[in-house]
């Protein structure tokens, strides 16, 4: 593996006002060392089986990867450092007078694998302000884009073009050490994350406020600035939201799309402006991050297909008509998942308080009754449940962000921590560039011959 000399373990320490940079510094050699004893003693222990079911249905539920930062339990849901969505909305620190969390501290968690007080919160946030200047370059470029151009795509071109920025790729071309790769990695991902909704919001402004723009406050949260900076700043409970949602979309274990294209592309030891522009187009397909876009234009649909509420026998008609087009609903399954997603129920509970009467958020509810039903009739559907996006554009649709194909890009500023999380952890336990090896049908027919049918 990976670093030879990694044997050493001492307990971490670090003085009250070291940088996060000295404090992963302190935390990797023991990390290094674990990886390394379980390598050496358990190396050829089997953890999953290929079949040739599973070469043809997208790898479904085979382990294939690592990721330090969460892991999605198919019956409890997502658990980020072990925390469950709960537990991670209840203890990260707040700033004083607000209910969510600080995106600053839900980064030091996943950075650093322990719970963050209110101070390690805030020296991320401060990290992030000191770096959140965003190059005119990068505004230029997303000017000079056709108007039309979808949100995604101007988010990712917009990360892509600050590639020019990368701290480690400069320093990989001078004499940057592997062991110090994970440096450079997080110098870059600090500079990235940082300005994340300064770009999310220029973007919305552009595409949607006739390119008024609003400088960033710097009395807000990372979270709520992007809120500031649409023209919410006024609206209390929207950045409340904006809290909350950038916190619940950050990672789902490092197998999902978005994270595992920003992983691969990670591992050739492209730049985290490289990986992140990747994982973004991923996300941005409609079985994916795009369902939220796609999850609101359903609902709305029902609305308008209906004079007034619709009731349950319409709506169940409604949904089994949308599967007999041959189409999904949007917001329903998942691939891990078999319950109901705890990130749907923390939105969930977000609107019963702050909307409780807003229609759309009322047939939300309605389809929550009617759907899981519809779809488990299907027979096929194995987690017939609500995911994320079965609510998240609702809540923005409900503060008066309706351009629903923006949607996405809000997910994606969330996603970037999970996945620059990760990137800054491959590169500190030197993992290799990640290739299988690929078989033609052929192969499969040759290695299979002889052997007597299963039909
Ligand atoms: N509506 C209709 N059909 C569905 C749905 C759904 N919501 N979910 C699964 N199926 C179908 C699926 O298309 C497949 O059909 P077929 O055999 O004809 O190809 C069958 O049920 C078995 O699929 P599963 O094994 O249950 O699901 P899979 O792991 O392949 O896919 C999703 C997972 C999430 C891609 C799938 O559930 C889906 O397309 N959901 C709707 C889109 C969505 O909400 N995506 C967001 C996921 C979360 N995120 O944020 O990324
Ligand atoms: C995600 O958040 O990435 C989605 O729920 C999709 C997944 O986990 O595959």
């Amino acid at each position: 593996m990976i670093f030879e000399d990694s044997v050493s373990v001492t307990t971490p320490t670090w003085r009250k006002d070291a940088s996060l940079i000295e404090r992963m510094a302190a935390i990797i050699p023991a990390h290094r060392a674990r990886v390394t004893k379980l390598v050496r003693s358990h190396g050829s222990f089997v953890v999953d089986q290929v079949t040739i079911d599973r070469l043809y249905g997208g790898l479904r539920g085979m382990t294939v990867l690592v990721s330090e930062i969460s892991k999605v339990d198919p019956q409890y849901g997502i658990r980020l450092r072990g925390y469950t969505i709960q537990e991670v909305l209840d203890l990260l620190p707040k700033a004083p007078g607000t209910e969510y969390p600080l995106a600053g501290g839900l980064y030091y968690l996943l950075l650093m694998g322990e719970m963050p007080t209110l101070e390690d919160a805030l020296m991320v946030e401060n990290e992030w302000k000191a770096r959140s200047h965003v190059p005119d370059y990068v505004f230029n470029v997303l000017k000079s884009l056709p108007a039309d151009t979808h949100p995604m795509t101007m988010f990712s071109q917009a990360i892509l073009s600050m590639q020019h920025e990368s701290v480690f790729a400069r320093r990989y071309n001078e004499d940057l050490q592997k062991v110090d790769y994970w440096e450079a990695a997080l110098e870059d991902s600090l500079n990235l994350t940082a300005k994340l909704p300064t770009i999310a919001a220029f973007i919305y402004n552009l595409r949607y406020r006739d390119g008024q723009f609003i400088s960033p406050d710097p009395n807000l949260d990372w979270s709520a600035n992007f809120g500031h900076m649409i023209g919410k700043g006024k609206d209390s409970d929207y950045l409340e939201l904006c809290r909350l949602f950038f916190v619940l979309h950050s990672d789902h274990e490092g197998a999902n799309v978005s994270a595992h294209t920003a992983h691969l592309v990670g591992s050739t030891l492209s730049d985290i402006y490289y990986s992140c522009s990747a994982g973004i187009n991923g996300l941005a397909g409609p079985l994916h991050g795009l369902a939220n876009q796609k999850c609101l234009r359903w609902l709305l649909s029902v609305r308008e297909s209906f004079e007034s509420f619709p009731t349950r026998d319409q709506l169940e008609k409604f949904a089994s008509d949308t599967l007999n087009a041959g189409k999904v609903i949007p917001g329903y399954g998942h691939a891990v998942l078999r319950t109901v997603d705890p990130r749907f129920t923390a939105q969930l509970k977000f609107a019963d308080k702050y909307l409780p009467q807003d229609e759309l958020f009322k047939l939300v509810k309605l389809v929550y009754e009617v759907v899981p039903d519809v779809l488990q009739k299907t027979g096929k559907v194995k987690n017939p449940w609500p995911n994320v996006d079965a609510i998240n554009g609702t809540l923005q649709y409900h503060y008066g962000v309706k351009e629903f194909e923006f949607y996405t890009v809000l997910f994606g500023v969330g996603r970037i921590m999970g996945i620059t999380a990760n990137n800054v952890w491959a590169r500190a336990l030197g993992l290799p560039i990640e290739r299988p090896v690929s078989l033609t049908t052929g192969n499969l027919e040759e290695l299979t011959a002889g052997i007597s049918s299963q039909i």
